[in-house]
């Protein structure tokens, strides 16, 4: 083997010493660094390649470029191993960086929801009924005839039914214009005695102004049993406004609704003047028969109010409007 030879290989593995630990110390990203690795160390790489003509040497040649080529091995080794912190350290540092937090920063606003007005006084009414022993009953918003009207005793020529007061569907089912037909339901589906109380939301086809909405809420009570009197429907209607109002002044004035008979409207003197609160009066005896009740075993009571209309009074609200314009400055005071 020729002394060229063995100069020739020695350069080459010098030229790779200095190239590689140059390459190593600059490389920017770990994938980098791997490439070099595989590149220069690897089963196919550039040191495999050199050592691999070293059947040109003379076999005393040997062991002194197998020294050589292992040191530089081991210092390329040590290279990467320490680029490679280097460069995890980096990452590390940049990953706390861009994951600090500021704790002293001032937290996101997150306003506060709350219970609307109109749900506030159901839940009120509900509370104050279910105390009483009522159940809560509810039904479809959209309805029949039968439900709305006949069952409930409405003749044909009732102004309610009018085109005018409804709001009739193309298919010839309405909008329910009060909860009542709830009740109808709920006598058909259970023998008395019945005790419910039924809020939900109504239609009527009226000019919108400050007193009215063609979208409402009611709540309206019903109690069926053996023995019931106008003097029961009395006491509970007192009892609730009680509750409800505080100890105020109430009359009862006689009325007139096709399903109730006798019929009465009830006032609550409220800072002077007489205020107009809610209708009641005893079942008819038609509706009884309607749902299939023994009408000469048992009598009931109902009555039924209009939710916004309290929510005026007990707030001072002065335009109906203003309960669904969604506007927080006004449903924030609640
Ligand atoms: C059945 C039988 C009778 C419910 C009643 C009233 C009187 C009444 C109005 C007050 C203001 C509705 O919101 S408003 O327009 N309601 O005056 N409601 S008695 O009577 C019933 C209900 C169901 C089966």
């Amino acid at each position: 083997m020729s002394t060229t030879a063995l100069g020739e290989l020695e350069a080459q593995l010098e030229t790779l010493r200095s190239e590689a630990i140059k390459a190593i110390a600059t490389a920017d990203t770990l994938e980098h660094l791997e490439e070099l690795r595989v590149n220069y160390l690897g089963k196919k790489g550039q040191l495999s390649r050199i050592l691999g003509s070293m059947g040109q040497l003379a076999a005393a040649d040997r062991p002194r470029i197998g020294a050589v080529a292992n040191e530089i091995k081991t210092a390329l080794q040590n290279s990467l191993d320490a680029r490679r912190s280097q460069l995890q350290a980096a990452q590390i540092q940049a990953r706390l960086e861009a994951e600090t937090l500021d704790v002293t920063m001032p937290g996101i606003y997150r306003p506060q929801g709350r219970i609307h007005p109109i749900n506030s006084i159901i839940d009120r009414v509900v509370d104050i009924f279910v105390g009483l022993g009522y159940t809560v009953a509810t039904g479809p918003e959209m309805e029949t005839d039968y439900y709305n009207f006949e069952a409930l005793n409405t003749p044909p020529d009732h102004p309610a039914r009018d085109m005018q007061d409804t709001f009739y569907l193309p298919d010839g089912n309405l909008m329910r214009t009060h909860t009542s037909s709830v009740q109808i339901r709920y006598m058909e589906a259970h023998e008395p005695p019945v005790r419910i109380v039924a809020p939900g939301r109504c239609c009527r086809r009226d000019t919108v102004d400050a007193t009215h909405a063609a979208v409402f809420h009611q709540i309206e009570i019903l109690a069926v049993d053996e023995g019931l009197t106008f003097t029961d429907l009395k006491g509970t209607i007192k009892e609730f406004l009680r509750q409800m109002f505080g100890e105020l002044p109430i009359r009862f004035r006689a009325s007139y609704f096709p399903f109730t008979e006798p019929s009465a409207e009830v006032d609550l003197q409220w800072q002077g003047r007489w205020l107009e609160v809610m209708g009641c009066g005893m079942v008819h005896p038609n509706v009884l028969k309607a749902v299939g009740y023994d009408s000469e075993k048992y009598t009931g009571f109902a009555a039924g109010f209009g939710v916004e209309r309290f929510a005026m009074v007990l707030h001072q609200i002065d335009d109906i409007r203003r309960v669904y314009a969604s506007d927080l400055r006004f449903l924030q005071q609640f």
